[in-house]
Order: C-alpha cells, then sequence, then structure tokens
C-alpha cells in the first residue's frame, strides 16, 4: 500500500533535520553555517512541503480514480496569509520542526516571521475564501479553488505625516516554496477580435464563431492547501499570464521587432496587480480582462477534467459545481453557453439546462455602489461573442417574465441583464442570479435584505426557493489554534484534547466553568499575555508604550464610511473631552482604554484618508497629553493584515463591529474576536444579529438604530434641518478650533454628517454608542464578571467555524460528499 511505498517525510526530529539541511545545501546551495533566518524558513517549508505533497498526491489520485462530483471555488481574491505555521500545526510537526532547528540556532518565532503573507486579497470576502480552502479540504470534500497569481497583492500602508501612502507589495522577490509551478498546463485566451456566421456542414444549421482576437496564455501555478487532523490536502491553482509562443511574425518581418516584443509583454500585464477597492466597483478594462482570463483558464481546466470521464454532457453537473464568489465570475456562465452552444453543438435550451445547473452565486454587498456594471460597449468590445450570448440570455429570461407577469413593462426594465442608463449597462448580479441555481447571502439579516430589497423581483419570478443563506464562518485552526496556543490549550485541558477544532460546537463544554475563579483566573491570564504581545508590536512599530492594565478597544478593518470608524475617532474626541473636564480626583476613578485602529483605505477614497488622517491627528495630541497619561491612548496599527490580525484578534477586551444597520453583509472579525474572548460593541447588523443569538444578549453590547429605521431616517434628513446631537456638537467644535491640526484637513467629513445627509447616521447614534461606551467602562471594572461573559461567549461560538459553512453548501447548495483518503 501506499504507507509502504512512498516513505513519510519526517516523523522525528532527526528526519526533520536531515531533510532542512539537504534543502540548504542541496536546494538552496549553501551551507548550515551560512544559513540566516530567512534561509531556515525556505529549508523549513520546503520540508513541510516535502511532507504535504505526498498526501496532495494522494488526495489528487484517490479524487481520478472515484471521479466524486466536485466543487470549484471561484475567487478573484484568496487572502490566505502565511503557510508555515498553518502547514507545521496541519500536519502535526510544529513540534519536532522547531526542536530541530532550536537544536541549529533558530528560534521558530524568527524564522515563520521572515514569509512574506500572501495578500492576494482585500479583507473580509478574500479571507473567507482562504478560511473555506482550509474547511474543504478540513472536511476533506473534493474541492479546488481558482484564482489569479498577482505578482503584487494589496499594496502595503505606510503612515507618513498621519496620512496613507501606499507601496507595491511585491511578494514574490524571493523563491516562494508554496507554489508549484505548472508550466505545462496552461491556456491560451482570447480578447478581441469578432463573430462569424457559418452554416454547419453536416448539419446544416446556422452557427456563430468568435475568432481574430489577441491570444495570451495562462500558466497554472499549484498551491497546496493542508487539513487539520487529515491526509486529505486539496488543491489552489492561480493563474499567470504570460505572452503566447506564437509571435506576431508581420510585424517581425516589417523589422518592427521591438515594438513585436513589448506588445507580448504587455499580457503579463494582466496578473500583475489586485484591484485594491473594497466593497466598491470600479469598472476599468483591465479588470475585465482578469475576470475573463482566470474564468476561461478555470473552466477549461475543470473542463477537460470532465471530458476524461468520457460522460455525456448532461451528466455534468452531477460531476460538477461551481460557486461564484461575488459577481466577479460571473463571465463563467456565459462562457460555459458559449462553450457548449458554439463549440460542442449544443442546442441552447440543453446547454442552459446544464449551466443553470452547474452555477450557484454568493452576494456579499447590498451597497449600490459596489454592485458591478459593464458599459456595454467596452464589454462588446473586449469579449464580442459574449456579449451577444447576454442579449438572447437576456430575450429569453424577459419573455418568461412577461408571461408570468404580463403587461407589466416596469417590471421588464427593473429585472433586465441590460441597465437602460446612458451609456448602457450589464448588471452582472442580474445574470448572476439568472444563471445560477442557487443564490445566498452570508448572514441571516443580509439574505432577507436582499431577497426584499435588491433582488426582491427575482424572488417574485423564481419563487423563494432560488434564494438561501449561509452564514459566514472562520477557520478556528488559524484563528484559535495558531493565533492563540495559549488560548487553545487551556481549552483542550478542560474538553478533553483538540477535538474542538474540527468539531467547533465542542466549545459548548466552557460553559460548566464560567464562574470558575480558578478557571476565570488562568483565562485572564491568557488574555493579559495575548494584550502584552500586542503592546510589544505596538512598542516597535509606534515606539508608544501602552498600560496593559488599561482596556484594549479594537477596531481594525477595511477603512470604509459604511463601517463608521468616524463614529469610533468622534467617540474618542468625546471621552478625551470629557477626561479633561473632570477633576484629578474624578479623572483618578476612570477605567484606562487603548483605542487601537487599523485598515486600509481604497487609494482613490479620498473620505477614508481623511479618516485615518483625523485618527492619527486625535492620537498625536491626546497620547502626548501629559494630564491624560495612561488614561487614554489612540493608535494606528500601520499595513494591518492577516499576520497582524493574527496578534491583534486575541488581544481585544472589546472589539467594535459598528457599520450602520443594513450595510455589513456579515463581516468575520467580529467573529474572530468573540472566538478569542473579546467582547463586541455592535450594532444590529451583519453576523452580529447571530452572534447574539448564539452568546446570548447579555453578552455583547449593541447599541443604534436597525436597519429597518434607516430609509426613514434618511428620508427625514433630506427635509429637516439637521440637529446635531448635542455631544458630537461639542466634539465638531473642537476638531473646527483646529485642536487636532488644521481644521480645513476634516471639513469635508464633517460637512458628510451636518450639510450631506449624514448618510451613515453617525449623528442618529452617537449618543447610543457613548452609552454603549459607558456601559463597558462600568462593566469592565467587575473583573470576574467580565471573564465569566468572555467564556460564555466563546462557549456559544461553535456555529461560526467555517466548518459548518462548508457542511451546509456542500449539502444544500454543491450536493457533494466528503471523500477521505485513507488513514486519517
Ligand atoms: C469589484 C469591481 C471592481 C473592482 C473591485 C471590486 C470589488 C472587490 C472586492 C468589490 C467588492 C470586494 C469585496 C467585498 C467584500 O469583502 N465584502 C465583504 O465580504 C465578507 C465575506 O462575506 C463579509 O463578511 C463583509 O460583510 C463584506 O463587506
Amino acid at each position: 500500500t501506499w504507507k509502504k511505498f512512498v516513505p513519510k517525510p519526517f516523523e522525528t526530529k532527526e528526519e526533520f533535520q536531515k531533510i532542512f539541511i539537504n534543502h540548504v545545501e542541496t536546494t538552496l546551495a549553501r551551507s548550515l553555517y551560512n544559513c540566516d533566518d530567512a534561509a531556515a524558513f525556505e529549508a523549513t517549508a520546503l520540508s513541510a512541503r516535502d511532507k504535504l505533497i505526498s498526501s496532495w498526491n494522494k488526495t489528487q489520485q484517490k479524487h481520478s480514480i472515484r471521479d466524486p462530483k466536485r466543487v470549484y471555488y471561484l475567487s478573484l481574491e484568496f487572502l490566505m496569509g502565511r503557510a508555515l505555521d498553518n502547514a507545521l500545526l496541519n500536519t502535526e510537526t510544529k513540534g519536532i520542526s522547531e526542536e530541530g532547528i532550536n537544536d541549529f540556532g533558530f528560534r521558530m518565532e524568527d524564522v515563520l516571521d521572515q514569509e512574506p503573507d500572501a495578500a492576494l486579497g482585500n479583507g473580509g470576502l478574500g479571507r473567507l475564501a482562504a478560511c473555506f480552502m482550509d474547511s474543504l479540504t478540513s472536511t476533506n470534500q473534493p474541492g479546488w479553488g481558482y484564482g489569479l497569481r498577482y505578482q503584487y497583492g494589496i499594496f502595503k500602508q505606510k503612515i507618513v505625516d498621519g496620512y496613507q501612502v501606499e507601496q507595491p507589495d511585491y511578494w514574490l522577490t524571493f523563491n516562494n516554496p508554496w507554489e508549484i509551478p505548472r508550466k505545462e498546463i496552461s491556456v491560451d485566451i482570447m480578447f478581441y477580435g469578432y463573430v462569424r456566421k457559418y452554416t454547419d456542414e453536416v448539419t446544416g444549421k446556422q452557427c456563430k464563431t468568435w475568432e481574430g482576437g489577441d491570444l495570451i496564455k495562462a500558466v497554472a501555478y499549484d498551491f497546496p492547501v493542508p487539513g487539520y487532523g487529515t491526509k486529505n490536502t486539496n488543491n489552489l491553482r492561480l493563474w499567470s499570464s504570460v505572452p503566447t509562443s506564437e509571435f506576431d511574425f508581420q510585424k517581425f518581418n516589417d523589422g518592427d521587432y521591438e515594438s513585436s516584443v513589448s506588445e507580448q509583454q504587455k499580457a503579463e500585464t494582466i496578473t500583475a496587480v489586485l484591484y485594491p477597492n473594497d466593497n466598491f466597483y470600479s469598472g476599468k478594462e483591465l479588470r475585465l480582462k482578469q475576470q475573463y482570463f482566470w474564468v476561461t483558464a478555470s473552466l477549461h481546466d475543470i473542463l477537460r477534467r470532465f471530458k476524461k470521464s468520457k460522460r455525456p454532457w448532461k451528466e455534468f453537473p452531477d460531476q460538477v459545481a461551481i460557486q461564484l464568489n461575488d459577481t466577479h465570475p460571473t463571465i463563467a456562465i456565459v462562457e460555459l453557453q458559449r462553450i457548449l452552444v458554439d463549440l460542442e453543438h449544443l442546442s441552447w435550451d440543453e446547454a442552459w439546462d446544464i449551466v443553470t445547473k452547474t452555477f450557484g452565486y454568493t452576494n456579499h454587498t447590498v451597497l449600490p455602489e459596489a454592485l458591478e456594471k459593464w458599459p456595454v460597449d467596452l464589454f462588446g468590445n473586449l469579449l464580442p461573442r459574449h456579449l451577444e450570448i447576454i442579449y438572447d440570455i437576456n430575450l429569453f429570461f424577459l419573455q418568461k417574465v412577461e408571461k408570468l407577469f404580463p403587461n407589466d413593462r416596469e417590471m421588464l426594465s427593473r429585472v433586465s441583464v441590460i441597465e437602460e442608463s446612458n451609456p448602457r449597462q450589464v448588471r452582472m448580479a442580474y445574470l448572476a442570479i439568472i444563471g445560477s441555481h442557487k443564490v445566498n447571502g452570508v448572514a441571516e439579516l443580509h439574505s432577507k435584505l436582499i431577497q426584499t430589497s435588491i433582488f426582491k423581483d427575482f424572488v417574485k419570478i423564481y419563487g423563494p426557493d432560488k434564494f438561501t443563506n449561509v452564514t459566514n464562518g472562520i477557520t478556528p485552526r488559524r484563528w484559535l489554534n495558531q493565533a492563540n496556543p495559549l488560548l487553545s490549550k487551556l481549552i483542550s485541558e478542560k474538553l478533553g484534547g483538540y477535538g474542538f477544532l474540527t468539531d467547533l460546537d465542542k466549545l459548548t463544554g466552557l460553559k460548566k466553568y464560567a464562574h470558575d475563579k480558578e478557571f476565570q483566573a488562568r483565562w485572564i491570564e491568557i488574555k493579559n499575555a495575548n494584550k502584552r504581545r500586542l503592546a510589544d508590536l505596538i512598542k516597535s512599530q509606534t515606539g508608544i508604550e501602552v498600560n496593559n492594565e488599561a482596556l484594549f478597544d479594537i477596531q481594525v478593518k477595511r477603512i470604509h464610511e459604511y463601517k463608521r470608524q468616524q463614529l469610533n475617532i468622534l467617540g474618542v474626541v468625546h471621552r478625551y473631552l470629557t477626561l479633561k473636564a473632570m477633576s484629578k480626583e474624578e479623572r483618578s476613578k476612570q477605567v484606562p482604554r487603548v483605542v487601537i485602529i487599523g485598515g486600509k483605505s481604497a487609494p482613490g477614497y479620498y473620505m477614508a484618508k481623511v479618516i485615518i488622517k483625523l485618527v492619527t491627528s486625535v492620537g498625536a495630541v491626546v497620547n502626548n497629553d501629559e494630564e491624560i497619561g495612561d488614561l487614554l491612548k489612540v493608535i494606528f496599527i500601520e499595513d494591518y493584515n492577516v499576520s497582524k490580525a493574527e496578534i491583534i484578534t486575541p488581544a481585544s477586551d472589546i472589539s467594535q463591529h459598528i457599520s450602520t444597520a443594513g450595510t455589513e453583509a456579515s463581516g468575520t472579525s467580529n467573529m474572530k474576536f468573540v472566538l478569542n474572548g473579546g467582547l463586541i460593541l455592535g450594532t444590529v447588523d451583519g453576523a452580529n444579529v447571530e452572534i447574539t443569538r448564539e452568546i446570548g444578549e447579555d453578552n455583547i453590547f449593541l447599541f443604534g438604530h436597525l436597519a429597518e429605521d434607516v430609509e426613514d431616517l434618511r428620508h427625514k434628513h433630506r427635509y429637516s434641518q439637521f440637529e446635531a446631537s448635542p455631544n458630537l456638537a461639542k466634539v465638531f467644535e473642537v476638531i473646527e478650533s483646529g485642536m487636532f491640526g488644521h481644521p480645513g484637513i476634516f471639513t469635508n467629513l464633517i460637512n458628510s454628517i451636518r450639510n450631506d445627509g449624514d448618510h451613515y447616521l453617525v449623528n442618529d447614534d452617537f449618543q447610543s454608542y457613548l452609552d454603549a461606551q459607558d456601559l463597558i467602562d462600568k462593566e469592565f471594572v467587575d473583573k470576574d464578571g467580565w471573564a465569566s461573559k468572555s467564556i460564555n461567549s466563546v462557549a456559544g461560538m461553535g456555529f461560526f467555524s467555517s466548518d459548518r459553512a462548508i457542511l451546509e453548501y456542500a449539502d444544500s447548495i454543491w450536493n457533494i460528499e466528503a471523500l477521505p483518503v485513507e488513514e486519517s
């Protein structure tokens, strides 16, 4: 059997050391005496990789033989972070490899720190895809991820003079030990060109074909995805663009050799850079090129695999499920229809039946500015045949709607895939709905909202069963075991092992210790240790020393007006004014706070950048006010990313998830913080609602208006005079007095609230927010009470494992089954 013939790469420290040295001396062509931390990282990673590759092979072999239905998760973003720690923990070799490198004089922490983040994503959507890859493997699902191998991930954020400055993230400077280039797996992809009609000689049918365009080659890079407690290893396949080998001979012969080469070089720009927008659509042609390039290469790969089985086309949906991570891969629906009709010569209806049974679409936002719409001309120029097919899909769809709702012209124009605006636009979300068999939102409230607002006509047309909810989740391997080994160990002691890492519902077993004084003390000590770890990071990055006894109040996520970091910082200014107005005596009774804010703004998002500047400006004043001292510190963490999240998340006493109700589809950092024993200050939005239900409303600080009130409030703002909440008025006053630097910098931010309709209801929610903060100060004093809330919260978090989410998708959308390779 396999075990006999394929030696496992290492089981003991000595075996690890042998392989490690072998990599140092042969793969890296160095000697152990000339091996720095970076080389030690590479050699450790290669050793772990050796171990993964054998299980990866075994898994793929098993899948080839058994040929089960597979799911393909199409995502333009995979925010994987670092891989080494995760790989060592998942293969249960962290202990022996750590001992092994210690002998050679290395510290594991420093070695792990050498790895650049694979930051091929913006935020929530990209990190969700990464958690889903972990859960697909850990639950033994036959599933692959498909994405792009960007050469530049999300930019690195520097703070200069209090402002965000972007720097390119070229993450491939050194060898990437995790990727396996598959130069032999390549697909030629066409852009532009024209559609030609012809009559099929055999059948006499009228056919169409797309030809005459530019060709670009997609090359596959494979990233093994380890699972926890399983021998399964899945694959993440990322495509990279390279010039096609055919030379432009015309130009070459004309003697224009150089421009011929430079044309070819343009090919490489397709996968050069990740678009850095989060929850904001921008209609650039290069983005559409990326989408088509990626989708076509992936579909080609999927079809090749299907064709090997020699099954008839109608069985395609029994073998293949494709999940669309937002509308970004929607063109896949059109491409599959094109292949089946134009190239495989199926009838339109047969093809469309296959297409709609294959795809599922996940929506991640209701924000109108984030919905993808492509100008018809731009689309038709780049993908002429696809535009025609979209017109046909739309025609047949509208005919169906017409039958269901005769004489309702308004309905037809509302649901048409083509928006009759100037210029006309292709509505990608509508196309995604029409071409899929299931549409899901990512938290209960969000799924309800899309069914009653942006997609409500489609619920009337298709009935409610097409629409469903799958609440997001996070992987407990990375976000508990890896990020918080101390807490993980304590929990394992009480629950009798690490079984909770694959069955997170087991955490309920902690409930009985919620009031156990000794357990509380250990729980608190771990939180303090994690706070010290964050304090060290803050000290090394900002030079500021923070008080560990203080309440750590954290908001880390992309900067966006709807996420309301402005509410947070305006609240901080109010706190500062309140402290300043107190007597010394009174002040000495206050709970010290460290307010930590971090996150990137999209490079072109002016208001988000002003918000960052306000945070850093308030920090510059407050942090240097000797009268205030440790009572209040305001820290902006530069370049928030996955690796920093692993240090930040376990260190919160409170974290903030304070989006205007109805705007945050789910949120996932809320889950990470609670899983690590932090309490939440939040609005009744996204997954906060379900978190409240699972952990109990006594364990969460909720405030603010409800989603159902938002429309009315916005309407009211339009037709009535702005009335500032008195505390907000005072805050505006001091900002405008210049307390935090030239007030002109902040005019537009203040005006957006005071004069521009306060779209995000900062003023409406301000007092309620301050009241919730006061309550937090009061409750934090009772250390044992706080600890029992924290323990009870963690005990209730089982539902938010991404394993649960993946099993729901597998059951209710993909119809796939687990297939473990043996000896797990
Ligand atoms: C679209 C077109 C052109 C360029 C960029 C984009 C684009 C890129 C990224 C649009 C949206 C995104 C990202 C959206 C996102 O991260 N949404 C978040 O998804 C999480 C996972 O479901 C949720 O928890 C968050 O609530 C949601 O905001």
